[in-house]
């Protein structure tokens, strides 16, 4: 790839005014964002996102599974195009940054090409993929997954919520099946470069501003139901009780004692628990819970998962109740496209960006273009590395320098025509 001859520079103000301006959509209840897959505030950021590119001269296609590619004309319309973006969907209780820097920092890059008039040999596409959060229906990056072919679209269709809404009907109440055969452009990316926060500590903590990401940890979401027998707190005797809540704190402490055994290179927790009938004077007759194993090792990742399945069934049956162990999640380790790589690692020396090597702890839709195009992501420092948390913060300054690595990284690839 050929370094680009100039030393530009996104606006960061700019930048900066339309991430605060999408944070208005969907907003939390502290400061975040409540901006979930397929409901009517992910549509209206859609319809934002939409207007935006195409101001900005840009052509919109969407396909089955609602991702969007924005793209911008390459002088070369038969060159694969270089691809960029992330999501724009987030937690229930989610940043404002999340996914978003990485859609809005591609949107940046291309107001920075047409300001300065410069035009690229390839098609350069910014990329809004649907459902990469999977909080409100797993698994995570469900339409990049589809998109890569790791999951098949009518599997994914059936995905249901919380309240037994499917995720194909949610997308064609919103408005957003698009009529491109989803994976049918999958043949023809030349890179995808993906920005995003970091997620956790490390660039912070080392004052780094850029992080050249080498690899993502792999990870398993095991779903777990655990069925016992509602009874009465005050008048069911401690032996003849089959409580399921204690099941669930025994298998708790199961997953924690595993992640903690391969440390650092791993972690383990639960984060979604549905108690049923969840309530005050009733005995859980049933817990539905999610496992979330993770590690940068292959090896270690699915020890964890050998070993919850092989001790979770007699921690079950000393108490009196039955397992259902369900894998609803799951992608390997994964090792960044080397040249895409390079390219990053250059454009920060370039322009003078501190950076370092780095590991993402969490998932990303790069994980699964990864497996079908040479792809490589940038991450810029969080405040206290906290995410998926409405305080969830950056600084500008962090927003500017993420997007201008993007930018040259994505210029070196799409190749500038003088
Ligand atoms: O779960 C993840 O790692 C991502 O935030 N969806
Ligand atoms: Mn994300
Ligand atoms: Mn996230």
């Amino acid at each position: 790839m050929n370094a680009p001859a100039k030393n530009i520079r996104i606006d960061g103000d700019r930048l900066w005014d339309s991430l605060m301006e999408m944070a208005r959509i969907g907003p939390g209840v502290a400061g975040g964002n409540n901006r979930q897959t397929l409901t009517d505030a992910d549509n209206e950021g859609r319809k934002l996102f939409q207007a935006w590119c195409e101001q900005a001269g840009m052509s919109m296609a969407v396909d089955t599974m609602g991702n969007m590619f924005m793209t911008r004309a390459g002088t070369d319309p038969d060159a694969d195009p270089v691809y960029v973006g992330s999501h724009l969907d987030t937690q229930p209780t989610g940043g404002k940054y999340d996914g978003v820097l990485g859609v809005l920092g591609g949107l940046e890059l291309i107001r920075t090409l047409n300001d300065l008039d410069i035009k690229t040999k390839r098609p350069i596409v910014v990329t809004n993929w649907t459902n990469e959060e999977g909080t409100r229906f797993a698994p995570a990056m469900l339409a990049s997954g589809v998109f890569a072919g790791m999951h098949d679209q009518d599997w994914a269709y059936g995905r249901v919520d919380a309240e037994g809404k499917a995720f194909g009907d949610e997308l064609k109440r919103i408005g957003w099946v698009g009529d491109e055969p989803v994976g049918s452009r999958k043949d023809r990316i030349h890179a995808m470069f993906e920005l995003h926060i970091e997620q956790g500590p490390i660039l912070e903590a080392e004052g780094k501003d850029i992080g050249v990401v080498t690899h993502g940890q792999g990870l398993w979401w095991l779903q777990v139901t655990v069925t016992g027998k509602d009874s009465h707190t005050g008048s069911t005797p401690m032996p003849m009780r089959r409580n399921a809540g204690l099941g669930m704190a025994r298998l708790t402490e199961l997953v924690h004692e595993i992640a903690m055994r391969h440390q650092p290179r791993a972690v383990g927790a639960i984060g979604h628990c549905d108690v049923y009938p969840n309530s005050r004077n009733v005995i859980p007759g049933k817990v539905v819970f999610t496992i979330d194993f993770r590690s940068p090792d292959q090896t270690i990742l699915d020890g964890m998962k050998a070993e919850f399945e092989d001790r979770a069934p007699k921690i079950a049956e000393d108490l009196g109740l039955s397992l259902e162990i369900e894998p609803v999640g799951h992608f390997d380790p994964v090792t960044f496209d080397e040249g895409c790589v390079t390219a990053v690692r250059s454009a920060a020396e370039r322009l003078g960006y501190s950076h370092m090597d780095i590991v993402s702890g969490a998932g990303h839709d790069a994980c699964w273009i990864n497996r079908i195009a040479p792809t490589s992501m940038i991450m810029c420092p969080c405040v206290d590395g906290l995410s998926h948390n409405e305080a969830e913060e950056i600084s500008k300054e962090w927003a500017t320098a993420g997007a201008d690595v993007l930018l040259h990284a994505v210029l070196e690839s799409a190749e500038i025509v003088e």
